[in-house]
């Protein structure tokens, strides 16, 4: 099993330019060494350039918040994949709830982008928000299994240890109520058996599963214990550099 505990903090479209200096000048310095815990920050396509200079030679992997289902092209206000892994961007978030919700993304787009960030070389955390409305009748346990089989359409075996999966709950995001801790072990325990079913277990072993939706360094704890959950992707409790740096720390 190779499974490096992830934190990942997923900055949205906070932070104004005079904070991003500031923030990563108080992150970085802690994160000499750093080899424990695998460390992202997710930032809007903006601070991208800043953020790769700032963290090279440095543990820090930065991570882009989105990025299209073709490499490039007439697809205005779009994020190619292609430019994001030549600007030297390592993982971009696929899916993540608020796409799904405010700009229409499907399980068809989020399979498509998450081909195209594999074609182009980054490394795609693909979130699976466990929307009971969008598929009616069906039990949760279902949706999120028809979610993963859906984005994975099409990714081949070796590709997958390229491939991190997010589970971020709808009704836990930015809701302050976060799942429970076996809640969310119970949701990662069956991505894991399904990854199994789609490919194998020892592939199933090895794909990190990350929890996201109102984490803070109070409930942090209680979800990195989890047999089955490999880290956290952070969006409020992570705008706090301090905050952040605490919840790297309890992932250790
Ligand atoms: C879920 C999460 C980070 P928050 O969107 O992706 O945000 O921690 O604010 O619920």
């Amino acid at each position: 099993q190779n499974r490096r505990p992830f934190v990942v903090a997923n900055w949205k479209i906070n932070m104004m330019p005079d904070q991003v200096g500031p923030y990563l000048d108080t992150v970085l310095p802690a994160l000499v060494g750093e080899t424990e815990v695998e460390v992202g920050i997710a930032a809007q396509d903006l601070y991208l350039s800043q953020m790769l200079q700032a963290a090279k030679g440095t543990p820090l992997v930065i991570v882009g918040e989105n990025s299209h289902w073709e490499d490039d092209g007439a697809f205005t206000g779009e994020t190619s994949p292609k430019a994001l892994a030549a600007l030297g961007v390592e993982y971009v978030l696929i899916g993540h709830f608020e796409r799904r919700k405010f700009f229409n993304e499907t399980d068809e787009t989020v399979n498509l982008k998450t081909l195209a960030a594999l074609r182009n070389g980054l490394k795609p955390i693909v979130d699976l928000d466990e929307d009971l409305s969008a598929y009616g009748h069906l039990v949760p346990e279902k949706v999120i299994l028809n979610q993963l089989q859906a984005a994975l359409d099409g990714v081949m075996v070796a590709e997958m240890a390229q491939v991190t999966i997010a589970y971020e709950p709808t009704w836990a995001i930015g809701s302050g109520s976060a799942a429970s801790a076996d809640q969310a072990q119970e949701a990662a325990a069956l991505i894991r058996q399904s990854l199994a079913n789609l490919y194998n277990r020892d592939l199933a072993n090895n794909v990190r599963i990350l929890y996201g939706g109102s984490v803070t360094p109070k409930n942090a704890p209680a979800f990195l214990c989890q047999q089955d959950i490999d880290g956290i992707l952070v969006g409020k409790a992570a705008l706090d550099p301090r905050q952040f740096l605490t919840l790297v720390d309890q992932a250790k």
